[in-house]
């Protein structure tokens, strides 16, 4: 009897896992090499969880020769013992039952359910198997597989071959272990990328103070430990090296306000920008949201008042404005908080409206009480004299953009000269290629389609702009020329809805110059209008390298594998040319094989990992050289310079 209900129960369950199998993207986003991260990531979050609970203090993530990919933690155990309603064990539950992200009871768990909260159950229908392991003095097993059933044709997902058994071996471990191997039939590519995870473990174990996080991929047989004990204090430092900082420790302050666990750490540096990155439930937010804004409007009014009591701001003066507190600030904001709710063009954005009061609570608070602290004063006295040199610079910056706006008719000409505009008004279609050098911008003028390409030729290099103050920047033509043709404005006043192209395509040679060029470039799009690039209109236009022809045959190869296939195809008596850059191919050979949309090969820039994206930046474009040569020694190929940008074929 006790066996039917098992039975009956199973026939519920199998049937929500079916539902994913047949309709991932509903469940993990995509099917693509980041749905299978995320079926990877569902299991660890369980892990971090456990720590974050202060249950466990190591997690251990296996990437195995076979394909299959293992997480195991030092906690309690996913509980063994049945579930009162379900009638089968509690790890059954958790691998079978969709939305068991929930927990068992939510009091345990005040913070838990990550960004998508469909939890382990998912990675168990989508993978070909999964095994776990339970350590709570003996070893507990179950294990689960997919398989096809003839009667139906169709696949059963993620089925238990056997309820949760207790082996009666002996174990002095505690916690649990899971193993799966993701299917191959339903992901694009089913091999797990190393440098992507490690990512990720890096900020989660900055983001969970003291938890041990290894890595160990048994397919290279590399192995690397992260452990912080200063959290997010230690990654404001990380994020700091290479930067010269205004204070030696960065200020950190953590306190819950209404339910929401709020934890801060800020260092200055003689930087231009601003660097905030922020994060709920260890879920990186990089389009702001309520916690974002409730820290800046915190951090503005408290050191305003600070200014105000030491008497450096007067009564007749204006209040600094949170700009100015904000350059060069280098700051996490991570939050813990219920019922998360994400918004925004890429659901990176925190919703919830409650956060924002909690968080400017805490901020303002807690940072009165460190001005308190005597040992703590200087630092404050530091940022206060680094916001009125900001203010200062934004007031002259103020005035040479009103003497720029008079003298606008004369400027506007100058840009008709060199930007030839499409003719199209429909912003969604317009692209805007920007092009290394007065020759090849000729040759693409000459090439594209005028109704939607528009071209802008760059004659000179444009300004490395990290390390410059705004007034600076602005004074360069060339980034002149590329914010008044995108029309969208930059930094604060950055307007998305103004921009006059949805495709910006960077057309630079392939050589260590046009390298350069893509990377000061993708720098400004970076630091001065990330929106651009957050919403997926940034990209790179491929030139080819080869042309390999023969009569009437004409064929382009974009590297040296794909030369070799080409060679192949042309057979003998092929002539080979190479292009050493744009300028020498002529215009109906540029739009062939760049610019047609039919047939170009074009990559979006996307920014996956936005706080290291901003790091790498520093290394590469900053002023240390002592940093950016150990950097360029540790990845030998200069071409690196683009990794700062994730880049996706499209
Ligand atoms: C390698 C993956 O899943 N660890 C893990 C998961 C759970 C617990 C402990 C746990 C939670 C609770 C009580 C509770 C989970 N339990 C559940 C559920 N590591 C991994 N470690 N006891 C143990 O939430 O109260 C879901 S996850 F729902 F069964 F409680």
């Amino acid at each position: 009897m006790a066996k039917n209900s098992y039975k009956a129960e199973d026939i519920k369950i199998l049937e929500g896992l079916d539902a994913v199998r047949m309709r991932p993207g509903m469940y993990i986003g995509t099917t693509s090499i980041k749905g299978l991260h995320h079926i990877l990531w569902e299991i660890v979050d369980n892990a971090v969880d456990e720590a974050a609970n202060g249950h466990a203090d190591k997690i251990i993530v296996t990437l195995h020769k076979d394909g299959s990919a293992s997480v195991e933690d030092n906690g309690r155990g996913i509980p063994t013992d049945m579930h009162s309603k379900a009638g089968v064990s509690g790890v059954q539950v958790v691998f079978t039952q969709l939305h068991a992200g929930g927990k068992f009871n939510s009091e345990n768990y005040s913070y838990s359910g990550g960004l998508h909260g469909v939890g382990a159950s998912v990675t168990n229908a989508l993978s070909e198997w999964l095994k776990v392991q339970v350590y709570k003095n003996t070893v507990y097993e179950m294990e689960f597989k997919s398989y096809l059933d003839e009667s139906t044709g169709k696949v059963k997902s993620g089925v238990p071959l056997y309820p949760l058994k207790d082996t009666k071996v002996k174990t002095k471990k505690k916690g649990t272990f899971v193993r799966f191997m993701p299917d191959k039939t339903v992901f694009e590519t089913i091999i797990f990328n190393a440098e992507t995870i490690l990512k990720r473990l890096k900020e989660l174990a900055f983001l969970n103070k003291g938890l041990e996080i290894e890595f160990y991929d048994e397919r290279t047989d590399f192995k690397q430990t992260f452990k912080y004990d200063g959290g997010i204090v230690d990654f404001v430092k990380y994020l700091n090296e290479g930067k010269s900082t205004l204070y030696g420790e960065p200020l950190y302050i953590k306190a819950e306000k209404d339910k929401i666990l709020v934890e801060i750490a800020i260092q200055h540096t003689d930087a231009y920008v601003d660097s905030v990155y922020s994060y709920v439930n260890n879920i990186p937010t990089g389009e702001g949201g309520m916690h974002e804004t409730g820290f800046r409007s915190g951090l503005t009014r408290t050191l305003n008042d600070f200014a105000r009591s030491k008497n450096v701001l007067k009564e007749k003066d204006d209040n600094l404005l949170g700009d100015d507190f904000r350059e060069g600030l280098t700051a996490i904001v991570s939050i813990k908080m219920q019922n998360v709710q994400f918004e925004g063009q890429t659901k990176t954005k925190l919703g919830n409206p409650e956060a924002r009061p909690a968080v400017e609570y805490v901020t303002v608070n807690e940072l009165e009480v460190l001005q308190k602290d005597k040992k703590k004063v200087k630092v404050f006295e530091t940022i206060i004299q680094k916001a009125i040199a900001a203010s200062k610079v934004r007031l002259a910056a103020k005035k040479a953009k009103e003497i720029a706006r008079a003298s606008k008719s004369i400027e506007a000409q100058n840009l008709v000269g060199k930007l030839a505009a499409c003719s199209g008004r429909k912003a969604e279609l317009n692209e805007l290629f920007i092009v290394e050098g007065d020759s090849a911008g000729g040759s693409a003028k000459q090439a594209r389609v005028r109704q939607f390409q528009a071209i802008l030729p760059l004659r000179g290099k444009p300004l490395n702009v990290e390390k410059k103050k705004l007034d600076q920047i602005l004074q360069n033509e060339e980034i002149r020329t590329i914010i008044s043709a995108l029309g969208t404005g930059i930094g604060s006043e950055f307007d998305l809805e103004s921009l006059k192209y949805h495709k910006v395509i960077i057309l630079s040679d392939a050589d260590q110059d046009g390298a350069h060029i893509r990377a000061i470039l993708l720098t400004f799009f970076f630091r001065y209008m990330r929106e651009l690039v957050n919403a997926g209109h940034v990209y790179i236009g491929m030139p080819p390298l080869y042309k390999v022809s023969k009569g009437n045959v004409e064929e382009y190869a974009y590297d040296d594998n794909e030369l070799k296939a080409k060679i192949e195809k042309v057979g003998r008596g092929h002539s080979l040319q190479r292009y050493k850059g744009l300028g020498e191919m002529n215009p109906s050979q540029l739009w062939e094989t760049t610019m047609n949309p039919q047939t170009r090969s074009l990559m979006q820039v996307t920014i996956e990992d936005a706080a290291e994206a901003d790091r790498l930046i520093t290394v590469l474009m900053g002023d240390e050289v002592g940093e950016r040569k150990k950097y360029i020694f540790e990845h030998a190929n200069f071409n690196k310079t683009d990794e700062f940008a994730k880049i996706k074929h499209n």
